[in-house]
């Protein structure tokens, strides 16, 4: 079974997508998700240029060596654009396997350790009316478990909120709705702005009046998107304490993992991290201290199957969980990945999921369920993911940016 042909095909039903879409001899499909958001053209370029010359003719069969070979023959080692394109080899690779066996891909990372994946969605209000008709909205969804993002007074568009999203395309089309699509498409980035003081303050009141409007049973999530210093991080987890958070996510930037050690002391509140980690040496220290409980990587940005189930496994022997990362960047196929492994792993702890516009599931055909709050990928051989050649062909890709912030004197901050 050798790879015959690899087409890099970029796609922009409601947002730009990257697809590896490579065939074996005998004619088997396979697909991978290699989308990284605002930077989407940098992998094409890695892809076309640097990695499919390297497929053509390669025993498809080999993942393992495949994915050693481009990670070490590289020299030049991790990074989003590295590993989101690897990532992409990675998954195809697996759903050609399973697509040779007959099976679902699930089968072949060790059968179902579960009936189902249970799902966060995202609720989201500019202020607590519109907020409270979000988390209503969710519930009427079938969701079990919901993340709560917040407008705070005084600022006029931070990051999470669905109502702050503009779109170039039009989103107001029958069908086509996004929870919160952060990038915009257009030739710059929008500028958002931040003030810590603020957000501390206000981010305990909207968790208190959920909480009573909503009651105690509920898992709720929160998204800090890396704004916070250590101490700051530390006092928001003591303050929503009593909100019995199922997670509190990204509290401190991304660089300083270990910075997670001082929040730790401070407060119970559960800590998820990592959705722009890339490698498990990016977790392995705060694995090993325990200063998470929730890996945020996804099978896109963390190097595929292979290399996530490494490190997913690693955390198991922590008692660290899965938290993998679903916002609507992640491609169908790359959730089609996240789904087989969620379902296949013993420490899956949450899948998050945004759900996709209309287009993007014509471009994308789907065997995935969604029921009461759960997700199934299906028992279609390989992914159940099939890509719509043509229908892909109607959306070129368009110039899209993910927003920055900048406080009230005009510095840039973490977004
Ligand atoms: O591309 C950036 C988004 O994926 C990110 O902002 C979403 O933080 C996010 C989340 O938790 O879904
Ligand atoms: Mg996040």
């Amino acid at each position: 079974m050798f790879i015959d042909s690899a087409e890099v095909i970029v796609t922009s039903p409601d947002r730009n997508f990257v697809t590896l879409r490579l065939q074996t001899d005998d004619g088997l499909v396979g697909l991978g998700d290699a989308t990284l958001n605002g930077r989407e053209l940098a992998v094409v370029s890695y892809l076309r240029d640097h990695v499919v010359p390297l497929l053509i003719g390669r025993d498809a069969s080999r993942i393992e060596d495949t994915w050693q070979f481009l990670y070490r023959s590289a020299y030049w080692r991790r990074g989003p654009v590295t590993m989101a394109a690897i990532a992409a080899v990675d998954v195809a690779l697996w759903d050609i396997k399973a697509k040779a066996a007959g099976m679902p891909l699930y089968q072949l990372l060790g059968g179902a350790s579960r009936t189902g994946l249970l799902t966060y969605g995202h609720a989201s209000g500019q202020d607590l009316p519109e907020l409270f008709d979000s988390v209503r909205h969710h519930l009427e969804l079938g969701y079990k478990a919901i993340r709560i993002q917040s407008g705070v007074p005084g600022l006029k568009s931070i990051y999470g909120i669905a109502s702050n999203a503009t779109f170039e395309i039009d989103q107001t089309a029958e069908g086509v709705r996004y929870d919160h699509e952060p990038a915009r498409r257009a030739a710059l980035p929008f500028e958002e702005d931040w003030d810590t003081r603020s957000y501390l303050r206000h981010i305990p009141t909207v968790f208190e009046a959920v909480r009573n409007e909503f009651g105690p049973a509920i898992p709720l999530l929160h998204d800090a998107h890396h704004r916070l210093t250590p101490i700051q991080a530390a006092r928001l987890g003591k303050d929503l304490e009593p909100f019995d958070l199922f997670w509190l996510e990204d509290v401190t930037p991304a660089e300083n993992p270990e910075a997670l050690r001082l929040v730790r002391q401070h407060t119970t509140t559960p800590l998820a991290i990592g959705e722009i980690f890339n490698t498990v040496w990016d977790f392995q220290q705060i694995i090993r201290e325990q200063l998470i409980d929730y890996v945020r990587g996804a099978v896109t940005h963390m190097g595929g199957i292979s290399h996530l189930r490494k490190t997913l496994d690693y955390a198991a022997q922590y008692q660290i969980k899965s938290g993998m990362h679903g916002p609507t960047d992640i491609s169908p196929v790359g959730m089609a990945a996240a789904m087989h492994l969620g379902l296949a792993i013993h420490n899956f702890g949450i899948q998050e999921y945004m759900q996709h516009g209309e287009r993007t599931n014509v471009v994308f055909e789907q065997s995935f369920t969604f029921v009461d709050g759960m997700l199934h990928p299906g028992e279609r051989p390989g992914l159940g993911v099939e890509l719509n050649v043509d229908a892909a062909g109607e959306y070129p890709y368009v110039q899209a940016y993910l927003p920055y912030n900048r406080l009230a004197d005009g510095t840039v901050h973490d977004w």
